[in-house]
């Protein structure tokens, strides 16, 4: 059952459709001009778009923007950001004050560039790279059906919105992120195209001659053009759209920078001031007489009201679901609770003394399988998927149903090979609130996710990335399947915690701090190849330390390895050979060099010793230097691999223990010549 349109405000006749509109557009050009900086084109052309949507549709209420049944409005078309900030104040967003629309793009304001979540209440997902939005949109809206699947009407039955640019439709995110929507039929996702035919470099016919309506409906939405201009055609369209048994598509073809004598339905209107000139002749063609920032009493009259409405339905909603639900713990509040239920923590711990126990000699995607497993019924929020690895990944519970277009009771997305999509869509699952995604790839294909790994870390949201086959230990595949330069280059994305566990326990704990972890996201990084247990289970989660001592000699040490993943065995492999030789070597597991970042100094000194430090990893150096020091090597590749089983990979690029141990051998030597000439 869908709400019906709300409806149109007559309380107030004299202010016309157009001067809410115009109170958009003064805010964006106004905003833009004193910034001496900003995007105003896209804002004043779709101020008409946007006054429809929010005066006529959008269920929201400013007094609570995080309230979990409103609708989503997502600004795909970031840099249009003014349109948002203006309508976050018309309707009464308490932090939205004039004062930070006069602070647009300034340190410190609620108005930056570009929308960001988490530092603007009413901003629902961080914008600005094109593409993004309507893809982390189709995520959102992929979770309102599993939620409403789940939990009914009552408590969860709302749209997404976009507004989606020319940019954002030529993005191949944009691609990916349509057709999974179009196949999964999310009817309650409605793209306001902003058909304006300007990009930054002229018309988009200099670069694209897409016929958008015919790929849209080839990827199984409604689609269908119209005057985005012209208010009747634009309600008619969202509430055709909002009756879809299927995504839609709303063409609004509008002019760029509307109104402004000289700049409109040009690329000049898009990304600058209009300058003081322009702005005083858009004022006589729009009729707009106020001085900036001020706006008629009557219009900002009528856009409170707006924003008021949303009252009224949120109060229901909170009705509605107090009386179905009776006892205060229903699973609905556990499944939008960010905490993890006692019963994970139960089944962690088993799952840890199962793997202490049973020292199993297994591939970590195959310790994560089974962790998986082991945690899935206990974390019915748990929302798996694969970017069409499910059985290399090793992703998929054996309780997890897949999710089809008949079945949204399912727990698992088979994402396509769509990779890309499947990481923007997870923020835009996070961000929705239900679920904690995680998804897998082969993390020589974290590129292919980069952009959406990166926002996700920029937000601050919890989704979890398993990437498996992560060095040349996978083998034959060959150096386009063999990730070296992936493990350096996701460690260099601040907030992001990129673990590489050695064996299952490890395994599991990096499982446990990255679901445990609220504010960042997390990439496991998962080995093909079995690999020898190391350590028993029991006590802390030694994985959240970041780096800890696995084997420390007796009587002191003469160097310490470091290692992470599958190179941790092949470390004490190499203290073995070195004890022979009565050369005490400490060996330290480093599976997730961001938290041993957040350490003490004084641990951080206990685990890596005042010795000669030697750093093995199957991977390129990175900033392994930071733990190695001047004294200290690396041990690792230095360019791509090559297809051959893996153990002839490692003897041949010479990771092997062998290897490390001269490579101890001769720093202990230079560090010894270096005290005695000192
Ligand atoms: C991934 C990405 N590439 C490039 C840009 C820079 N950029 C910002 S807006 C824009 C043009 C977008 O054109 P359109 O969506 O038609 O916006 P309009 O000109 O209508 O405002 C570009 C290239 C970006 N923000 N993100």
């Amino acid at each position: 059952m869908t709400a019906p349109a709300l409806s149109r405000i007559a309380s107030c006749p004299e202010v016309s459709h157009a001067e809410m509109a115009n109170a958009i557009r003064f805010l964006a050009i106004d905003a833009v001009e004193k910034a001496k900086s900003g995007h105003p084109g896209m804002p004043m052309g779709m101020a008409d778009v946007a006054t429809v949507l929010f005066s006529q549709f959008l269920k929201f209420d400013p007094a609570d923007p995080a309230w979990p049944d409103r609708d989503r409005f997502v600004l795909s078309a970031g840099h249009g950001s003014m349109l948002l900030y203006a309508l976050l104040h018309l309707t009464g967003y308490e932090s939205m004050t004039s004062d930070e629309l006069k602070a647009f793009r300034q340190w410190g304001s609620k108005t930056p560039g570009h929308p960001e979540y988490g530092h603007t209440p009413g901003v629902e997902t961080t914008t600005g790279p094109l593409g993004q939005g309507i893809a982390t949109a189709v995520g959102m809206a992929l979770a309102e059906r599993l939620m409403n699947a789940r939990f009914g009407d009552d408590f969860v039955d709302h749209f997404t919105y976009v507004i989606a640019g020319d940019g954002c439709l030529m993005e191949g995110l944009s691609h990916e992120a349509i057709s999974l929507a179009g196949h999964l039929r999310l009817n309650r996702l409605i793209v306001l195209f902003d058909d304006n035919e300007i990009s930054i470099d002229g018309a988009t016919s200099l670069s694209c001659s897409d016929d958008q309506l015919a790929r849209f409906k080839a990827s199984g939405w409604s689609a269908k053009r119209i005057d985005g201009h012209d208010p009747e055609a634009i309600a008619a369209a969202i509430e055709q759209a909002r009756a879809s048994d299927r995504p839609s598509l709303i063409a609004c073809r509008t002019v760029i920078g509307f109104g402004a004598p000289n700049r409109q339905g040009s690329e000049k209107a898009h990304g600058a001031p209009l300058g003081a000139d322009e702005v005083a002749k858009t004022r006589a063609a729009l009729d707009w007489p106020h001085p900036p920032f001020q706006l008629p009493e009557a219009v900002i009259q009528q856009w409170r009201e707006i924003g008021a409405r949303g009252q009224a339905a949120r109060r229901s909603w909170i009705e509605r679901t107090r009386r179905v639900n009776s006892s205060p713990r229903s699973p609905f509040h556990d499944a939008l609770n960010r905490n993890l239920p006692c019963a994970y923590a139960e089944a962690m711990t088993r799952m840890r003394g199962r793997f202490g126990i049973e020292r199993p000699n297994i591939a970590t995607r195959q310790a994560s399988q089974l962790v998986i497993d082991g945690i899935a019924e206990a974390l019915p929020n748990l929302l798996g998927g694969s970017a069409d690895l499910t059985h290399s990944n090793l992703t998929r519970a054996r309780t997890h149903q897949p999710v089809r277009p008949d079945f949204l009771g399912g727990s698992y997305i088979h994402y396509g090979v769509r990779e890309h999509a499947m990481a923007a869509a997870m923020n835009g699952i996070a961000l929705h609130g239900g679920f904690i995604p995680y998804g897998g790839t082969f993390l020589s294909f974290a590129d292919y996710s980069r952009p959406a790994i990166r926002l996700a870390a920029l937000m601050g949201v919890r989704v979890v990335h398993v990437m498996t086959h992560d060095s040349i230990g996978l083998g034959e595949d060959g150096p386009t399947h063999q990730p070296v330069e992936h493990l350096a280059s996701l460690r260099a994305i601040p907030n992001l915690l990129v673990f590489r566990p050695g064996d299952a326990i490890e395994t599991a704990e990096a499982w446990d701090c990255a679901l445990r972890t609220q504010a960042s996201p997390s990439v496991l990084c998962l080995s093909r190849q079995a690999l020898p247990a190391f350590r028993g289970g029991g006590g802390a989660n030694l994985v959240a330390r970041g780096a800890y001592v696995v084997v420390e000699p007796e009587g002191g040490r003469d160097v310490t390895l470091i290692a992470t993943g599958s190179e941790v065995s092949i470390a004490i492999q190499a203290a073995k050979a070195l004890a022979t030789d009565d050369v005490r070597a400490a060996v330290v597991s480093a599976p997730c060099f961001d938290l041993f970042r957040q350490q003490s100094r004084e641990y951080r000194a206990e685990v890596l010793g005042d010795v000669p430090k030697i750093g093995v990893e199957a991977a390129v150096e990175g900033d392994w230097a930071r733990w190695l020091g001047d004294g200290g090597e690396f041990v690792g590749m230095t360019g791509f691999g090559a297809s051959a089983p893996a153990e002839t990979l490692y003897r041949e690029f010479g990771i092997t223990a062998d290897a490390v141990a001269s490579s101890a051998l001769r720093c202990i030597g230079r560090s010894r010549m270096a005290a005695t000439c000192a």
